[in-house]
């Protein structure tokens, strides 16, 4: 086993050219064996191998340092950095986290999640070498679905200006999640097919570097500023900036990559090498349907087939025959994703009503003001989107939707704990960030039913409303209440005394455990349905605060801003009484983990909440 020689960065330099190959599908089957058990990242990681070992091969790790763009592919990395006993826990609560991490190794130099950071956080990096007098080698690796997000520009458009070295590799498979999307796909997808263009390209370079002086000529050919240049040579966009373009090549070679790598670190700029590669490689399965393997749920190997089958339909089910039904219903429906066709259930409407679809790609504050603008011009937007992602549109949310009151509705999914993915994906604080917002409507559904009662009526409203609503399976309890939805006011559920439970959507479900439970314990109960988090149903609160002892209220977000803020700040302006009791998730980052486990880590599971209010309440005797 050649991987076993690897116990820690560098050791890969003791391998021999000859075994490279021989490396690399060790390290595709070793990634395959894992992950089936595990789940994770797979397509994006069997397409980065040999340009992971190329890296790994030309750079000096930890002194040098290379940037994940979103780190879902950074498995190789993580494999020759040490870590591949971690890969036993892969992305389980303890264990290795799917993404790099600082406080993991010396060699995961920035923490990614979220998507198009790496130039940004390279170029920062850069500068902090440049100052500090250091001639370390900085590397951000981007792919061509995060090249769609604006951030992106916003720092080529920085780097452009350098002067000094600073390696982007942008790992092209032609793929975001689906299908990528837009403009710069179609760009570099021009180039990536003018392969008779290159091959002629390729020869004419070949030859000169066979010529005394050739290489100089090939370098001073690649770098004049002549039109000429914008005839033959690809990669225009970036050269005209200011940044030096190589490629396209081979991604799959790992001799060609550090041939380019050697070439990139003489440039005295921001020079980008264009990687292509094919997502999925080598694992017939995920070569074929890169859009399922690119986050992979536990798998056979031999079929590909999840190892378990799909339990009961989720949110995002509920979600996608929603819309189907109101894009019949209503021509100006119209819906907008930022490349997640697949995640977020649109992938129908899509198929239906094509022309009222749109994949704006990685680019969440575009999608939140290209919304705007359709609702300025009479269409209904809703925007389908995750709750981290969504906060990267904070300001377009306030300043292009909510001041002009233009009727956008959002529809969050994986709202509330995601599980495996982590710190950066956990959805905790849209309730906090919406709620912030003059104007925004925000609610979410205690089950499935609900889902789509709000979404229904989120459009009869005209108004910027969002409607949140968790990862995993639906919700299918209380069925029978199905009260009609009416602006701003909460359902009640069961109407008694003591103590009344307030509970924001996904909390609904728990709440009917705690009462239960509490009910046993001999505490009447009364429990409530929030429905909506802003506003919030002032009457209901006066009421309950009247009728009880104790007030509970429950939601899956971060307590700062959250639904229990303000419902004390309610009742301390009444001067109530009655004491309050939140439950939220603290103030803190939630790491990754199974949802299950999180929940009891953050004390939001029905035990973790009946004991926090016995011992709050209770055992001290402060409720008899
Ligand atoms: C801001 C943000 N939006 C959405 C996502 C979800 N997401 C994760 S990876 C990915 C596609 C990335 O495509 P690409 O950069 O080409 O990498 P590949 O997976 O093809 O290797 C998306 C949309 C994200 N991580 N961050």
């Amino acid at each position: 086993m050649l991987l076993e020689k690897i116990g820690k960065e560098n050791d890969i330099k003791e391998i021999r050219r000859e075994d490279y190959k021989a490396l690399a599908e060790e390290i595709r089957q070793f990634l395959i064996r894992k992950i089936s058990v595990t789940g994770g990242h797979l397509g994006s990681n069997l397409g980065a191998v040999e340009l992971t070992m190329a890296l790994h091969l030309s750079l000096d790790l930890p002194d040098d340092k290379i940037i994940w763009d979103v780190g879902h592919q950074a498995y190789t990395h993580k494999l020759l950095t040490g870590r591949r006993a971690g890969f036993e826990t892969l992305r389980k609560y303890g264990g290795m986290s799917g993404f790099p991490k600082r406080k993991e190794s010396d060699c995961d130099c920035f923490d990614t999640g979220h998507s198009s950071t790496s130039i940004s956080a390279g170029l920062g990096l850069v500068k902090a070498r440049d100052l500090a007098g250091e001639s370390r080698t900085i590397v951000s690796v981007i792919g061509d679905g995060s090249l769609t997000g604006g951030m992106a520009y916003e720092a080529l458009n920085n780097a452009a200006q350098l002067r000094t070295n600073f390696i982007i590799i942008l790992n092209d498979n032609n793929m975001s999640i689906s299908e990528n999307v837009g403009g710069v796909s179609k760009y570099l997808n021009n180039i990536r097919t003018a392969t008779g263009y290159l091959d002629l390209k390729e020869g004419i370079y070949n030859a000169l570097q066979n010529m005394p002086r050739g290489e100089q000529i090939v370098r001073n050919i690649r770098r004049a500023k002549s039109s000429v240049k914008h005839l033959v040579i690809p990669g225009m966009f970036f050269e005209d900036m200011g940044i030096t373009y190589l490629g396209p090549v081979d991604g799959h070679n790992v001799e060609a990559m550090m041939k380019v790598l050697r070439e990139a670190k003489r440039c005295k700029n921001a020079v980008l090498i264009h990687a292509i590669t094919q997502k999925g490689k080598g694992f017939a399965p995920a070569e074929r349907h890169p859009a399922r393997f690119h986050g992979a749920e536990p798998f056979d190997i031999a079929t590909g087939l999840p190892s378990s089958p799909k339990s009961a339909p989720n949110y995002t089910d509920v979600f996608s025959t929603v819309m189907t039904k109101l894009g019949a219903r209503d021509e100006k429906v119209v819906a907008i994703t930022a490349a997640m066709p697949d995640g977020t259930g649109l992938k129908r409407f899509r198929n239906l009503y094509p022309e009222r679809f749109f994949d704006v790609g990685i680019a969440e504050q575009h999608a939140v003001t290209f919304a705007a603008g359709l609702a300025a011009g009479g269409m209904k937007p809703i925007v389908a989107v995750y709750s981290s992602f969504l906060q990267r549109a904070y300001d377009q949310i306030l300043h292009d939707v909510c001041i002009q009151h233009l009727p956008v509705v959002f529809a969050i999914d994986r709202a509330g704990l995601v599980g495996s993915d982590g710190e950066t994906h956990q959805g905790i604080f849209d309730l906090s960030y919406l709620s912030s917002i003059p104007g925004m409507h925000i609610m979410a559904p205690k089950n499935k039913w609900e889902l789509s009662d709000m979404l229904k009526y989120a459009l009869t409203l005209g108004v910027p409303a969002a409607i949140r609503y968790p990862r995993g399976s639906a919700y299918d309890g209380l069925r029978e209440f199905r009260k009609p939805m009416e602006y701003g006011r909460s359902e009640i559920i069961y109407e008694e005394e003591d103590i009344a439970l307030v509970a924001v959507g996904s909390m609904v479900k728990t709440a009917v455990e705690v009462r239960r439970r509490l009910k046993e314990t001999g505490y009447a109960c009364s429990l409530v349905n929030a429905r909506f988090v802003k506003p919030i149903d002032e009457e209901m609160i006066r009421e309950l605060a009247a009728g009880h002892r104790l007030l509970v209220t429950l939601e899956e977000n971060v307590a700062s801003g959250g639904f229990g803020e303000k419902v004390r700040e309610y009742l301390d302006s009444l001067h109530s009484a009655c004491r309050l009791y939140t439950i939220a998730i603290p103030d803190e980052y939630v790491e990754h983990g199974n949802v299950t486990t999180l929940h009891q880590e953050v004390g939001m599971d029905a035990d973790s909440v009946l004991k926090r209010i016995i011992t709050a309440y209770i055992s001290e005797g402060s409720l008899t």
